[in-house]
């Protein structure tokens, strides 16, 4: 195979064990890569009903076939497990130099099983893979232990790591890389934890073979040329993620007060031109142009890296309203390697909890020394509250009682990420649907939702949108794992990603082969949830927060706005049919076999009764 290297490595820290090994390649012409790889490889390896934070759980870390070729944005991969947070599929995209780095030691994935007997990390470099003993690592924050990874293996070496949090199996915990890249927000980096695993380094020296590797340089150079005379890459430059601040402002649609309201008194004081004014410097992935990475100096006078979602969770969402604040909050996430958007929604459901007299700590809304050290107690699960934060809102919740449940704000376990959804049905049934639960990646409809004009309509359009962006979003972009930021932010057309796959493997796939990948992908991650949440599944899986539902705006342009729960379950269903789904969620046997996927229905007909 070309643009494929054909080989996984496998490692079983139980018994200090690495195997390469060729995979067929069946398993790429119908998977692909990232994602594809990581739920085929979990759906047919881990045991069902596996412990996420036991031995028995795989943590993958899976490139795809446009990883590390010099075209843009190719620095990214996919970081996945069974999660610890929500109890069902996980994953994270993170750009990285370990991607490249994976790719230049002749891998297109690992697959890591077992726990170490003590603190470890793992060492790939070319064709050697070992695993060394991380004792003086352990303990350390995620930024000093990289450091000293660094010293050790050279600083182009591509290193994953976790930081505290991850080490005591928050269920939040993320994986980190070169301060201020972090991923697989479903606690990824607490799985790693429970394998005592505090890192893992790449350091390759071969470039991935390419099918016409002429023609592939050739469209590279083409392709940066283009996405820098694209309208919008000098703004895009400037802000990044951070101009949506403004636009969630003007829309109504910032988390605000625990995602109470849309709109914050003090926005302009956390928003991309009041960055814009103190960026020192950017950062960004590797083979990127329009690198989106913009680093300020925080309250503290550290570097600390900014984007939108960190800043509106940590920012409106706990009512803090100073940028320079709410940076320190961000990079001590990064360090202590907690996700940004857990901990937002964790520091808000704390703080409303203890506004109801239901948690006894005394942080307020916009407390920023409070906040600071409730993130301490979360990642090292210090005292009642930070045992019980470290749980995330569902679980915490549910163990606070008193209607806590009411405000928690997540769906299936995970919590959701930057947009109020009170007025954007569409948005919300994005959310409801997202393979790892409340995360905005696979299909961001919000702004197309409220560019078509926007009203409470609960259309079966809404529903198509969601599947075109997921098929997109969450099926091509993150198989070939290369970022999506070129096509939906700077319009660099999707057509190109055909021609880079056929220069680089030598493999013809249309674009609509690419959306069916992503189909089949959703239906056997939807397949994955199904089988480990047995009889508890049902179709109120899907539903985003009761809070969209219950409690409408108070104030804003939108004051009053709610969501209509039987519109909602309109919308759903018109998902479910335009998918090929029963009314519980589940692929139907003739969704399975028109995807290919009759071996795998079989499979799950153990668990439930398919349709
Ligand atoms: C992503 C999620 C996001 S989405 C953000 S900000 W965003 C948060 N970033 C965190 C962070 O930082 N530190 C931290 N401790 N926790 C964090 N949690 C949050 O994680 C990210 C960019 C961004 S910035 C986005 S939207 C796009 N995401 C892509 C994606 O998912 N797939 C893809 N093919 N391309 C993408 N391009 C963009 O990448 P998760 P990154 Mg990330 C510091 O990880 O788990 O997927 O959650 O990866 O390298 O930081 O790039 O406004
Ligand atoms: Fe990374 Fe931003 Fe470039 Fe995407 S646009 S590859 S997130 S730096």
């Amino acid at each position: 195979m070309k643009g494929w290297s054909g080989r996984f490595l496998r490692v079983d820290l139980s018994k200090e064990k690495c195997i390469v090994e060729e995979y067929p390649a069946d398993l790429a012409m119908r998977f692909v890569g990232g994602r594809g790889f990581a739920v085929k490889l979990l759906w047919d390896e881990l045991p069902p009903g596996a412990d996420p934070l036991g031995p028995e759980n795989l943590l993958i870390i899976a490139a795809g076939p446009l990883t590390g070729y010099a075209i843009p944005s190719s620095g990214k991969l996919v970081i996945a497990s069974k999660s610890p947070l929500t109890g069902g599929y996980g994953d994270g995209n993170v750009g990285t130099r370990a991607a490249v780095q994976l790719r230049r030691c002749r891998l297109d994935a690992v697959v890591i099983k077992g726990r170490a007997e003590k603190p470890s990390y793992l060492v790939v470099e070319g064709d050697r893979a070992e695993v060394r003993d991380a004792g003086d690592l352990w303990g350390l924050d995620a930024f000093k232990a990289e450091d000293r990874l660094l010293e050790e293996h050279g600083r182009d070496a591509g290193v994953l790591l976790i930081g505290p949090a991850g080490e005591s199996q928050v269920r939040f915990a993320t994986v980190v890389s070169q301060r201020g890249r972090a991923g697989g927000r479903p606690g990824m980096g607490a799985v790693m934890g429970s394998k005592n695993l505090k890192a893992v380094v790449f350091k390759g020296d071969e470039e991935p073979e390419a099918a016409d590797p002429q023609k592939l340089r050739e469209l590279g150079r083409e392709a940066y040329r283009e996405i820098t005379e694209k309208p919008n890459y000098e703004f895009w430059r400037r802000q990044g993620t951070m101009a949506t601040i403004e636009w969630c402002q003007e829309n109504s649609t910032l988390p605000t007060y625990n995602f109470r309201e849309g709109v914050f008194d003090e926005a302009d004081a956390i928003s991309g031109s009041t960055m814009e004014r103190m960026v020192i410097k950017q950062r960004g992935c590797p083979n990127c142009n329009m690198i989106c990475g913009n680093i300020i100096y925080d309250h503290e006078g550290l570097e600390s890296e900014l984007d939108y979602e960190n800043v509106a969770m940590l920012g409106s969402n706990i009512g803090l309203g100073d940028l320079k604040k709410v940076a320190v909050l961000n990079r001590v996430c990064d360090e202590l390697g907690l996700d940004t958007i857990s901990a937002g929604n964790t520091l808000a459901f704390a703080m409303e909890a203890a506004e109801r007299g239901l948690l006894d700590i005394d942080v307020t809304w916009g407390d920023y020394e409070g906040a600071t050290r409730l993130l301490e107690d979360v990642a090292y699960r210090r005292g009642e509250a930070g045992e019980l934060l470290s749980l995330g809102v569902r679980e915490a919740a549910e163990r606070l009682g008193g209607g806590a449940s009411d405000f928690a704000i997540h769906v299936k376990g995970l919590e959701c990420s930057a947009y109020d959804c009170h007025l954007c049905p569409g948005m919300a049934l994005s959310f409801g649907t997202s393979p790892i639960g409340a995360h905005h990646k696979d299909a961001w409809v919000i702004s197309w939702e409220i560019s078509t004009g926007r009203r409470a309509e609960y259309i079966p359009e809404k529903a198509d949108k969601v599947i075109e962006f997921q098929r997109i979003r969450g099926g091509m972009f993150e198989c070939l794992t290369t970022c999506r930021f070129p096509w939906i932010e700077l319009g660099f057309e999707l057509d190109w990603y055909p021609r880079f796959l056929e220069a680089a493997t030598g493999v013809s796939m249309s674009l609509e082969e690419l959306f069916t990948l992503g189909d089949r992908v959703y239906a056997l991650i939807r397949a994955f949830w199904v089988r480990e949440y047995g009889g508890e599944w049902s179709r109120r899986m899907d539903y985003p927060p009761r809070r969209w539902f219950e409690e409408p705006l108070t104030k804003g342009p939108l004051k009053g706005a709610h969501l209509e729960l039987e519109g909602y379950d309109k919308l759903l269903q018109a998902y479910y049919d335009k998918r090929g789904w029963d009314e519980r969620g589940i692929p139907t046997r003739e969704a399975f076999r028109r995807l290919g996927l009759e071996r795998e229905a079989r499979q799950l007909e153990r668990f439930v009764k398919l349709h």
